[in-house]
C-alpha cells in the first residue's frame, strides 16, 4: 500500500439533518489517528479540514429544494471543493484518507479520485446502499445518495460534479454489511447486478470469505480500489456515535479482519472514513474504533 497518506478532513453535516457529524474529523484526530499511522511507518500529512461554513450557510441549512433534496446547494459547493483537494492529493502521489463528515462527501471524494483511473473499484462497507435518488429516497437526505450519484443516477449537477458523467460503474462496486436497503435501492442493485453481501451473507459465509470474493470480483478489472467505510456498517454496540445506527451489524473484530485482508491484497488506493458523530457518542468510543479500523487497513497486526 501507498505509505504516503494525506488526511483530508471533510467537515460536512449537510447530507443529513443532525449536527455534530461535521466534528467527526477532529474526533478522529483526538482519538490518535495521525500518531497511530506514523507508528505503522507511514508518512502522514494532515491537510486540515474543508468546512461547511455553518454560520454563513445557516439560512440555507435544513431547507429542501424543489426536488426534496436537503441542503442541495451546500452539498454541491462543499463537494466541488473536496473533489479538488482529493484530486490534488492523488496527483501528488498520496493515498487520500478522507475523514467525515456525513457520507454525502463521497460525491466529492469519488469525483476527485475517479479521473485518475479508467476502472475505479469501490468497496462500500455500510449498513446502507446509499443508492437513492430524489424519487426513491424516503428522506431527501443526500448522504443516502452518493453511490447512486457516482453511478450517474439522480440530479444532473451532482452527477456531473467536477467532471461530466458517472464516476463509477456498477460492475466495479461491492456492497458489504447491507441491512437497511430501500425498495428503489434493491431494484437498482438487481437491475445492475451489483455484487452485494448483506449481513445475512456475512453471517452465513464469514467475513473472510466475503472479502475474498469481493477482491476476486475487483482486482483483475480495476486499476484503483476505493474503500468507503461508514461506521454504521458496524453494530451500534461497537460504534454508537453515528446518526442512523442499525442493529445487527459487523463487529470490530470482523471489521479488523476485513481490513487486514484488504491490507494483504495491497490494492487499496484511497479511503473514506465517515459518519462519526462525537455529539452522539459514548465518550469518543466510535472515533477510537474507527482509528483501530484504519490501523488494520494500514497493516497493524495483532502479533
Ligand atoms: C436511507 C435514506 C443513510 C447513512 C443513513 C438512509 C441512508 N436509506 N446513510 N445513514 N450513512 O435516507 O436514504
Ligand atoms: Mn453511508
Ligand atoms: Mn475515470
Ligand atoms: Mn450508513
Amino acid at each position: 500500500m501507498n505509505q504516503n497518506a494525506h488526511i483530508i478532513g471533510a467537515a460536512t453535516a449537510f447530507g443529513q439533518p443532525r449536527l455534530g457529524v461535521d466534528l467527526g474529523p477532529d474526533a478522529l484526530r483526538y482519538a490518535g489517528l495521525t500518531k497511530m499511522l506514523k507508528e505503522l511507518g507511514l508518512s502522514v500529512t494532515d491537510k486540515g479540514n474543508i468546512k461547511g461554513n455553518f454560520e454563513v450557510e445557516a439560512e440555507r441549512h435544513n431547507i429542501k429544494n424543489d426536488d426534496n433534496l436537503l441542503n442541495y446547494d451546500a452539498v454541491k459547493d462543499f463537494n466541488t471543493i473536496l473533489a479538488g483537494a482529493v484530486d490534488a492529493s492523488v496527483s501528488n502521489g498520496a493515498f487520500p484518507l478522507i475523514l467525515g463528515g456525513d457520507h454525502s462527501l463521497a460525491i466529492g471524494s469519488l469525483a476527485g479520485i475517479s479521473r485518475h483511473y479508467e476502472n475505479l473499484g469501490v468497496i462500500w462497507y455500510d449498513a446502507h446502499g446509499d443508492l437513492n435518488d430524489s424519487r426513491t429516497s424516503p428522506s431527501g437526505n443526500i448522504h443516502g445518495m452518493p453511490l447512486g450519484i457516482s453511478c450517474g443516477i439522480g440530479d444532473a449537477d451532482l452527477v456531473n460534479l467536477y467532471d461530466a458523467g458517472p464516476k463509477v460503474k456498477p460492475e466495479n462496486i461491492v456492497l458489504i454489511g447491507m441491512r437497511d436497503l430501500d425498495e428503489g435501492e434493491k431494484q437498482y442493485i438487481h437491475d445492475n447486478d451489483i455484487l452485494t453481501f448483506t449481513m445475512t451473507d456475512v453471517k452465513m459465509m464469514g467475513i473472510a470469505e466475503v472479502m475474498k470474493q469481493a477482491l476476486d470480483h475487483l482486482v483483475e478489472k480495476c486499476d484503483g480500489l476505493h474503500l468507503s467505510l461508514d461506521v454504521d456498517g458496524l453494530d451500534p454496540m461497537e460504534t454508537p456515535g453515528t446518526g442512523t445506527p442499525v442493529d445487527g451489524g459487523l463487529s470490530l473484530s470482523e471489521t479488523q479482519l476485513a481490513m487486514s485482508i484488504l491490507n494483504d491484497s495491497d490494492r487499496i488506493t484511497s479511503m473514506d472514513l465517515v459518519e462519526v458523530n462525537p455529539l452522539l457518542d459514548d465518550g469518543n468510543k466510535t472515533a477510537g474504533k474507527a482509528v483501530e479500523i484504519a490501523a488494520s487497513l494500514f497493516g497493524k497486526k495483532q502479533l
